[in-house]
């Protein structure tokens, strides 16, 4: 496999997010955001870490930027910390903090990178999770006072837009199991936090496309190929609510289909947030659409699980033959079948996979990592991408995950996903074997 075998126009890219590297919290004017405020709650996070630091790409953006260029990646995908720039949500800028993204969108055109960059990746204003965050609908003027900010700022350069990134996971791992910020659980909290998500994907989309000239468009969406237990009628049911709730809640309704209740019932109690303009206002033709993978779920049937009756079956409880540090099965043709899945979607331009890849624990030894399974995960993936794109399936770019190691939310630190590692009381950075082969790969 080679790069040549992905055709001439094919997209080569790694990305990253702003809480997870930036560290200096408070710097500059910068306001907190829920997730510094949830790193600091008793029990969240792993070995109680905390992200203050994190890769301090704030001040040596420069230098990781230049990691970037030697690894001969084109496009660097990172996010824009919205309290960075607007420290209580709204109101007065900080223009401290836009000059930061101002620096970084420079410095990567500076290197011959093209930057992407995702507006919203999980950092909300506390200022507004104290008005209800993402359950609140004002969410949606508020997003777009802050977007048509950035946007109106770094359009001239930037030319690539993704207004969310993973709404599944932000709306159900921080609204509904409250694991991930803002810590809030139930479906009072996640049902007017997904529908606002949903909403926002096409008034942000809308707001960019009228910004931004020569611009593309995209969102981007985690997803999982789902398989049943079993062949059992009731695991097999279990698996198509489980594939609505994970894979097609949010994609469905900005491709004008409306949510999937038909195959997960409780979903029909979006409804009650639903005003009369919403049906019209979701859907919304984006340029692209990003598809986020790192394994396949495997569901059982469960008639005491509240609303989805359906259960994920632990890789580990499964045996399989490999495990990554986040506890997820190595199963390469996922990324193969989700390919497939949003194919087959109509009116999607063109999908990109803007985020693959995995957490092993990484050893030092003699100044080197090698880190074989990492990189041998990435080979499989791609080639898998690969078989898509020969299939004639619509898949147009693939963007590892991640440039560095980095702060994995409730993981901390232990989960490394990078490409090059980070002594995070040092700062030091080694290219592991894994950058070495995506660097070889992309030379070509
Ligand atoms: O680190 C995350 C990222 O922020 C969103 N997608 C999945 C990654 C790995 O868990």
């Amino acid at each position: 496999m080679v790069k040549e075998d992905f055709g001439p126009h094919f997209e080569w890219g790694v990305s990253s997010a702003a809480f997870q590297t930036e560290g200096a919290w408070d710097a500059d004017g910068k306001g907190p955001s829920i997730w510094d405020v949830f790193t600091n709650r008793k029990g969240k996070i792993k070995g109680a870490q905390h992200a203050c630091t994190a890769c301090n790409f704030y001040y040596g953006y420069q230098q990781d930027i230049a990691w970037v260029r030697k690894l001969n990646i084109p496009n660097f995908r990172f996010s824009i910390a919205w309290p960075r720039v607007f420290p209580k949500g709204v109101g007065k800028p900080n223009l401290k903090g836009l000059d930061f993204y101002n620096r970084v969108v420079d410095g990567c055109l500076e290197q011959g990178i093209t930057p992407w960059v995702t507006l919203y990746h999980w950092d909300l204003p506390q200022a507004l999770q104290e008005k209800g965050g993402w359950t609140n609908r004002d969410i949606l003027s508020w997003m777009e006072e802050y977007a048509g900010y950035v946007v109106s700022r770094l359009g001239d350069r930037v030319k690539r837009w993704m207004v969310l990134n993973e709404p599944a996971v932000f709306t159900g791992a921080g609204y509904f199991f409250g694991v991930h910020a803002p810590g809030l659980t139930g479906v009072r909290n996640f049902f007017p936090a997904a529908h606002h998500a949903a909403l926002a994907m096409g008034r942000i989309g809308r707001l960019i496309r009228s910004e931004v000239q020569n611009g593309e468009v995209g969102t981007t969406f985690s997803c999982s190929s789902i398989h049943p237990a079993s062949s059992r009628r009731r695991d097999v049911d279990a698996a198509i609510r489980a594939d609505a709730l994970i894979n097609r809640l949010f994609i469905e309704p900005v491709l004008g289909l409306g949510y999937p209740t038909a195959d997960l019932k409780a979903l029909a109690a979006i409804e009650k947030y639903m005003q009369a303009e919403d049906e019209k206002a979701l859907p919304f033709d984006f340029d692209f659409i990003g598809i986020q993978n790192y394994t396949r779920e495997v569901v059982a049937s469960s008639p005491f699980v509240p609303y989805l009756q359906a259960r994920l079956v632990p890789a580990i409880k499964r045996k399989v033959p490999a495990i990554t540090a986040m506890g997820w099965e190595v199963f390469p043709p996922a990324i193969y079948e989700m390919i497939k899945k949003f194919s087959s979607y109509p009116n999607i331009p063109k999908l990109i996979v803007t985020e693959n890849g995995a957490a092993f624990a990484d050893t030092v030894l003699d100044g080197q990592v090698k880190d074989a399974e990492r990189k041998q995960y990435l080979i499989d993936h791609l080639a898998q991408v690969l078989r898509a794109k020969q299939d004639g399936l619509n898949v147009h770019g693939y963007f590892v995950w991640t440039l560095t190691d980095n702060f994995e939310w409730a993981e901390g630190y232990h989960a490394r996903f990078g490409l090059v590692h980070v002594d995070f009381d040092t700062q030091q950075r080694i290219v592991k074997d894994s950058g070495k082969w995506y660097r070889t790969f992309l030379s070509r």
